[in-house]
């Protein structure tokens, strides 16, 4: 007899064996709504760890000692005067919002956004981060005050009313130096007071007939205890500045001091209705130039992957910025207590987090080529600091991501 030809299988005809030859367990999948809900729950949990460690990692600054409240200036008669309070608005302003807290009734809902910064007492305030600088800040200070003098001076610091356009002050943070920095900066503003030299001393970049008398005072060092960081000096000394604008700048003389005309310029132009307006030195057009060709080649490798990083990892306004990290930047007063009080880092990636927090508070960002040269000398260790700052981004960026630094 022929049979049909069997499709697949086994064809045991139509005897019962009494048992499957081939037992099939089942496996069942749970539903899908069950799936997701497991899914869900991982990630939840995955995200609570990711949180808690950024938290952990994420750094706090520490609070400012009593001692760094204070500074030392240089008398008329040329002596050094004993500690003096520094003025601080970041101090007035956190009062202010404290008191205004506890009035606080459902009906006066208080916003931060209401309180203003005190009046500026002087048109510019310079802040110069300083970490063993005996050798280079003298030739910088040379040109700031000669530049200074010249388009600021004739209003004696602290003379209310004439803040507004003349009067200047520079505020040099010694970042925990152990050389004689501190000493080299009171030397430098005794030498170029009228009362102490009327002929003042030329310093290292100044040509003998060029030196500037200064007015007394007008030079203040602020000793930090301990060694916090670029960020951490920067942001010490911008909580106790008295001008309209403010600028930070290194304390090597890199970036051309008289340059600074142009950040004014710059940051004027826009400059919003709130009088907020942020001015970025920049370094951007001399890429190809001879000072950054002659960089090691490693430097400028690792400049590029930074900036590839950090137009991935930032929003977009501070993306766009093509030298993040010139150390010549310039704020209108009134930017002030939108960045100040919320800055974290520490280290060489605070510019960043200046930038970011101007951004999300939309105060508008000018970039402004200036003139920069190599100075010898640089502190910068370009593997152990790139690492940190790609860290530095890394951990920041998640922290603004997660919620974990915030603007309350
Ligand atoms: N390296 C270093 N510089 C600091 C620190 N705190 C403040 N600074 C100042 O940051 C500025 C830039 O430093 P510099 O060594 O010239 O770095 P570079 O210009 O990037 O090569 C200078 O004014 C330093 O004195 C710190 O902790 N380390
Ligand atoms: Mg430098």
């Amino acid at each position: 007899m022929i049979r049909p030809k069997q499709e697949r299988g086994f064809d045991v005809g139509s005897i019962d064996y009494g048992f499957n030859s081939h037992p099939r367990t089942e496996f069942e999948m749970p539903p899908t709504w069950v799936l997701w809900i497991a899914g869900g729950f991982l990630l939840g949990a995955l995200g609570f760890w990711v949180y808690i460690g950024i938290h952990i990692l994420a750094p706090r600054p520490r609070a400012p000692r009593r001692s760094e409240k204070q500074y030392v200036t240089i008398l008329p008669n040329g002596d050094t005067s004993d500690p003096k309070e520094l003025p601080c608005w970041l101090d007035k302003w956190d009062a202010e919002r404290e008191l205004a807290e506890r009035k606080r009734t459902p009906t006066t809902e208080s916003k931060k956004k209401e309180f203003k910064i005190d009046e500026p007492e002087l048109f510019m305030s310079v802040v110069v981060p300083a970490f063993n600088e005996e050798e280079r800040l003298g030739g910088m200070l040379e040109e700031a005050v000669s530049y200074l003098q010249s388009q600021y001076g004739g209003a004696h610091e602290g003379e209310a009313g004439s803040g507004l356009d003349k009067g200047w002050e520079i505020l040099i943070i010694s970042d925990g130096s152990k050389d004689a920095t501190v000493e080299k900066a009171l030397e430098f503003a005794r030498t170029h007071q009228l009362e102490q030299h009327p002929v003042p001393v030329p310093g290292p970049w100044s040509k003998p007939d060029h030196a500037t008398h200064i007015p007394h005072g007008s030079i203040r060092v602020v000793q930090l205890e301990e060694n916090r960081g670029k960020g951490g000096a920067v942001t010490h000394g911008m909580r106790h500045v008295r001008g309209r604008y403010v600028v930070f700048a290194d304390a090597d003389g890199a970036s051309r001091f008289e340059d600074l005309g142009k950040l004014v310029e710059g940051c004027r132009k826009v400059e919003d209705g709130k009088g907020r307006g942020v001015a970025i030195g920049s370094r951007a057009h001399l890429v190809g130039s001879e000072a950054v060709v002659k960089r090691s080649k490693l430097r400028n490798f690792l400049m590029h992957s930074f900036h590839l990083l950090l137009r991935i990892m930032t929003p977009k306004a501070t993306a766009a910025i093509k030298d993040t990290q010139c150390g010549f930047k310039l704020f209108s007063r009134n930017t002030l207590p939108e960045i100040i009080p919320y800055m974290h880092s520490e280290g060489w990636i605070f510019d960043v987090e200046m930038l970011m927090l101007a951004e999300s508070a939309n105060i508008k960002m000018v970039e402004v080529a200036v003139g920069w040269k190599e100075v010898m000398g640089s502190k910068l260790n370009v593997i152990r600091d790139s690492i940190g700052m790609a860290w530095g981004l890394a951990i920041l960026r998640a922290a603004w991501t997660l919620g974990v630094y915030t603007k309350e």
